[in-house]
């Protein structure tokens, strides 16, 4: 259960994550996101409560999208999702433009958000570079409309990256925000739930840089679809240091990119780090790069060959979205609804 902003209106459990569609998906997107989106899956099952997976198309213009390539790339995102292990008779699978609410909600959001809490975050920094009056106005206002994406649904957890923390806070500061100035227990408080020792998956070039789908280098990522000799070439040319590996985490200090590879090798073996170094301290990388490629392919083959027998029939990817749509937009309705009752809608 879930407080509310104020006076402790409790919320039943939900669970709501997207990803966008901005590129082809990423060992990132699949260890800090969408591997954990099944085990909530398993969760909500047991449990008794909703999950709710969004392709976030809206949020992936805000930067140039191809329109061919923008379909198809949503089409891979169901398609993995669906690879690796969600399944629409149990959580909800759709893509965030078939349901107006968000984007009807993000409105009132961005009436409540301030100008300074979308000028700190971090994302907009690094996206918009030091050419910030050239981003597109989308771009700035993007955690708003995350926050409705999470809001619309009442949702109570949202798993996410650790590059995501600071968006689900201002999610929360917005719910708090909006129950205050309208003086309700409205909205609530969603919990971000990062865990799991990938939470931060690195470049492949640079240990300080997160791996991510627009990286300019195809070199710095895994990439979902990549056959085994692509995933062992760039797990071969991955940066490293020479000296051998440590027995123990510490050892790892100051060392990005070993601590990159031992922690993918600890998340694909649902190993500890700390187990992973009991076995292979004392390895040089050219010996440890071929088991973690060896590891990497075995765990990541049957996804992607799932993916691409999936993407040969897009009309059925289409119909699991337009009815996960509909499943989403009868949750989000009533809600929206009664935001719009709250601010003074008359309807
Ligand atoms: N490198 C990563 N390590 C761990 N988790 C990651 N995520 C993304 N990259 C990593 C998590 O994946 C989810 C979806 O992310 P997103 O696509 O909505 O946006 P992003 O975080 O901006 O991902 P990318 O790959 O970097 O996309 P682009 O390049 O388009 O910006 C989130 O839960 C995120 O934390």
């Amino acid at each position: 259960m879930t407080d509310a902003a104020s006076t402790g209106t409790t919320f039943q459990p939900r669970v709501f994550s997207g990803i966008q569609p901005s590129g082809g998906l990423t060992l990132g997107n699949y260890l800090g996101a969408m591997r954990r989106f099944v085990d909530w899956q398993d969760k909500g099952l047991n449990d008794g409560f909703e999950t709710i997976f969004c392709m976030v198309d809206l949020h992936a213009i805000t930067v140039w999208q191809d329109p061919e390539a923008l379909r198809r790339q949503t089409r891979e995102l169901a398609a993995g999702y669906i690879a690796s292990g969600l399944d629409p008779a149990k959580a909800i699978l759709f893509n965030q433009s078939q349901v107006h609410e968000h984007t009807q909600l993000a409105w009132i959001f961005n009436c409540i958000a301030r100008m300074g809490w979308m000028q700190r975050m971090t994302q907009w920094k690094d996206k918009a570079g030091k050419n910030q009056q050239n981003a597109s106005l989308g771009l700035f206002a993007y955690p708003s409309l995350m926050a409705a994406d999470i809001l619309v649904y009442h949702a109570t957890h949202v798993p996410v990256g650790e590059d995501q923390k600071q968006h689900i806070e201002l999610t929360r500061d917005i719910a708090i925000k909006f129950n205050n100035d309208y003086g309700v227990d409205f909205f609530p408080v969603t919990e971000p739930v990062i865990e799991g020792a990938a939470t931060r998956v690195m470049s492949l070039r640079d240990g300080s840089k997160k791996m991510s789908k627009s990286d300019p280098s195809d070199m710095a990522r895994i990439n979902m679809t990549d056959d085994a000799d692509a995933i062992a070439q760039k797990i071969r040319k991955a940066r490293t240091d020479p000296e051998a590996l440590p027995s123990e985490a510490e050892g790892l200090d100051g060392r990005a990119e070993a601590r990159n590879l031992v922690n993918i090798y600890a998340a694909l073996a649902d190993q500890t780090v700390d187990q992973v170094l009991a076995d292979v301290g004392g390895k040089q990388f050219s010996e440890f790069k071929p088991m973690l490629a060896e590891l990497a392919v075995a765990k990541l083959s049957p996804i992607s060959t799932e993916m691409a027998r999936l993407m040969e029939a897009p009309d059925e990817i289409d119909a699991i979205l337009r009815n996960g749509a509909e499943r989403a937009r009868a949750i989000a309705a009533p809600v929206l609804k009664k935001t719009y009752d709250i601010v003074g809608m008359i309807r």
